[in-house]
C-alpha cells in the first residue's frame, strides 16, 4: 500500500494531479507519436478519430477537390515489447502473435530471420533487413497469401471509402515482390484509376537495399533531396548557382520515380535519417527551400505540416488548429502560404521580362541569389516591388543563375 505500483524501471517518479481533465485528453497526452506505427488491427478508430470521422473527412476533402493518400503500415504489427491488451479500436492482441482484429495468428509472421535477437542487427545483410524485426516490430510474412489478402482487404476498404493512394511505410523492409503481389490483389480507386503509391526506402550507399529494386511498383521517397536541401539552405555548403541541373545528375533517381520533401516526421526529430535536414526551426532557409521545391521541376513535392515539440516522443497538442489552437503556437502549419518571399526561375531558353505578382509589400529588395544584404547595402541586383506588389522581373536566358529570390528579411 505504500508504493505507487509504477511500471518496472519507473519507480520513485512523481504523480500528476489532472484536475477535471477529459478522458480522451488524458489518453492522448500520454501517447508518443510513434505509437501509430505499431498497428494491432486495420480498424480506423485511433487517436485521430473514429471510422465515421475518417469517412466524413475523405468525403469533404473530395468535395473540395482534395485527394487523400494514407500512410499504410503493412510491414509489421506492434513491437515485441507491447505485451497484451486492446487497441484503440478495441481489438485484442498479444505479442505471442495474436492480432484478433485482423485476424493474424502465429503463422502469419516471418520465420526466416537468422539473427540471435530476431531484430535487424546488420543493414548490410539484405535478408535481415527484409526478414527480421525493424526495432523489434513484429514482422509480417509478406510472402504468404493469407497475409497479402488481409492487407489487400484493408486497401480495398480504403479505396471504397475514397482514398487515392498510399505511402508504404518501411517498404525497405519488405521484399519488392511481396508489395507488388499485394497491390495486384487490390481494386482500383473510385475514379477507376490505379491508386498512387510512394514507398519509404531510405537508400544508404553502403547498404544492399536500393530504391531501384522498387521503381517498377510505384514512386519512392528520394531522401537525398531533403539532405541536399539541408546542405544548400541550412549549411550553405552548396551554392544555389550550382543548382542549374539539380535532379538525376545529382545522384538522385529519375524525376518520374521520385516524391520529394524537405524534411519529414522522422528526420525532423532525429529519427530515421540524418541530422542534415532543414526544418521549421530555421524558418528563413526553410521557406526558401520549400519555395525552391515547389518551383523546381523534379519529382512530386510534398510539403510538411506539423507541430512543435520539445521531447522527441511528444505527441500532438490536444487541441487541433480547427478547435482552438492556432497555427504559430504549438501547430506550425508549415504548409501555410506565406507572403514573406518570392522566387523566379527562368529555364525556358528565352529572356524572361515580365511584371509578376510577388505577394510582397512594396519596396526595394536585394536579390539573395546574385548577392546579399550586408550592413544595409545590397551587393547584388535589386528588385523594386510596386505598391500593388508586382515587380518587373528580368532574367536573361544566358545567365548562369537564372533565378531571382527576394524576401522580407533582405529589404534594401
Ligand atoms: C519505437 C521505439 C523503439 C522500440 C519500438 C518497438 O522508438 O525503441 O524498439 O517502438 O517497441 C517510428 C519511430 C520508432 C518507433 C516506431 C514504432 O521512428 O522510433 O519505435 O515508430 O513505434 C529505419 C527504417 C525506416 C523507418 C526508420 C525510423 O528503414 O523505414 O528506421 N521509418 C518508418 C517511419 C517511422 C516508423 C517506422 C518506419 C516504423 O517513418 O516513423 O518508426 O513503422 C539508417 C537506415 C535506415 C533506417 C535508419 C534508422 O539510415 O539506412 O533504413 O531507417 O538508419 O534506423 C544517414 C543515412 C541513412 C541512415 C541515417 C540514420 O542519413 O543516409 O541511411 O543516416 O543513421
Amino acid at each position: 500500500r505504500k508504493t505507487p505500483n509504477c511500471y518496472y524501471g519507473r519507480e520513485g517518479q512523481v504523480l500528476v494531479h489532472l484536475f477535471s481533465w477529459k478522458w480522451p485528453d488524458i489518453a492522448r497526452e500520454y501517447r508518443p507519436w510513434w505509437e501509430r506505427y505499431q498497428p494491432v488491427s486495420y480498424k480506423l478508430d485511433s487517436a485521430s478519430g473514429s471510422r465515421d470521422e475518417f469517412i466524413d473527412m475523405v468525403n469533404r476533402c473530395k468535395a473540395a477537390g482534395v485527394q487523400i493518400y494514407i500512410d499504410a503500415v503493412i510491414n509489421h504489427m506492434a513491437g515485441i515489447d507491447a505485451g497484451t491488451g486492446l487497441g484503440s479500436g478495441g481489438s485484442y492482441y498479444n505479442t505471442q502473435l495474436r492480432f484478433d482484429g485482423v485476424p493474424y495468428g502465429p503463422d502469419d509472421f516471418n520465420t526466416r530471420c537468422t539473427t540471435g535477437s530476431g531484430n535487424i542487427e546488420n543493414y548490410a545483410d539484405e535478408g535481415q533487413v527484409r526478414n527480421c524485426r525493424l526495432v523489434g516490430l513484429l514482422d509480417l510474412e509478406g510472402g504468404k497469401n493469407s497475409v497479402r489478402s488481409k492487407i489487400a482487404d484493408y486497401f480495398d476498404d480504403m479505396l471504397q471509402i475514397g482514398i487515392d493512394g498510399y505511402r508504404i511505410d518501411a517498404a525497405k523492409h519488405m521484399w519488392p515482390e511481396d508489395i507488388n503481389a499485394t497491390l495486384s490483389m487490390t481494386g482500383v480507386t473510385e475514379d477507376k484509376v490505379e491508386a498512387f503509391v510512394y514507398q519509404e526506402v531510405i537508400e544508404n550507399g553502403n547498404e544492399p537495399v536500393k530504391t531501384s529494386q522498387y521503381t517498377h511498383i510505384g514512386r519512392l521517397v528520394e531522401f537525398q533531396y531533403g539532405y541536399k536541401m539541408g546542405d544548400i539552405f541550412k549549411w550553405q555548403h552548396i551554392k544555389l548557382s550550382s543548382l542549374h541541373n539539380f535532379g538525376s545528375d545529382w545522384s538522385m533517381m529519375p524525376s518520374g520515380d521520385a516524391l520529394v520533401s524537405i524534411d519529414n516526421h522522422d528526420n525532423q526529430r532525429g529519427h530515421g535519417a540524418g541530422g542534415n535536414v532543414i526544418t521549421h526551426k530555421q524558418p528563413e532557409g526553410y521557406k526558401l527551400a520549400v519555395i525552391f521545391m515547389l518551383s523546381w521541376p523534379y519529382g512530386i513535392p510534398r510539403v510538411m505540416s506539423s507541430y512543435d515539440f520539445d521531447q522527441d516522443w511528444t505527441g500532438p497538442p490536444a487541441q487541433s488548429p480547427a478547435d482552438g489552437e492556432s497555427c504559430g503556437s504549438s501547430w506550425i502549419c508549415e504548409h501555410s502560404r506565406g507572403s514573406a518571399s518570392f522566387i523566379a526561375f527562368n529555364r525556358e531558353g528565352g529572356e524572361l521580362n515580365m511584371n509578376l505578382p510577388t505577394g510582397l509589400p512594396g519596396g526595394t529588395y536585394c536579390d539573395v541569389i546574385s548577392g546579399d544584404l550586408l550592413n544595409g547595402v545590397c551587393t547584388g541586383k535589386t528588385v523594386t516591388v510596386f505598391s500593388d506588389s508586382t515587380a518587373n522581373i528580368r532574367i536573361g536566358s544566358d545567365s548562369s543563375t537564372p533565378v531571382v529570390a527576394i524576401h522580407i528579411g533582405a529589404k534594401a
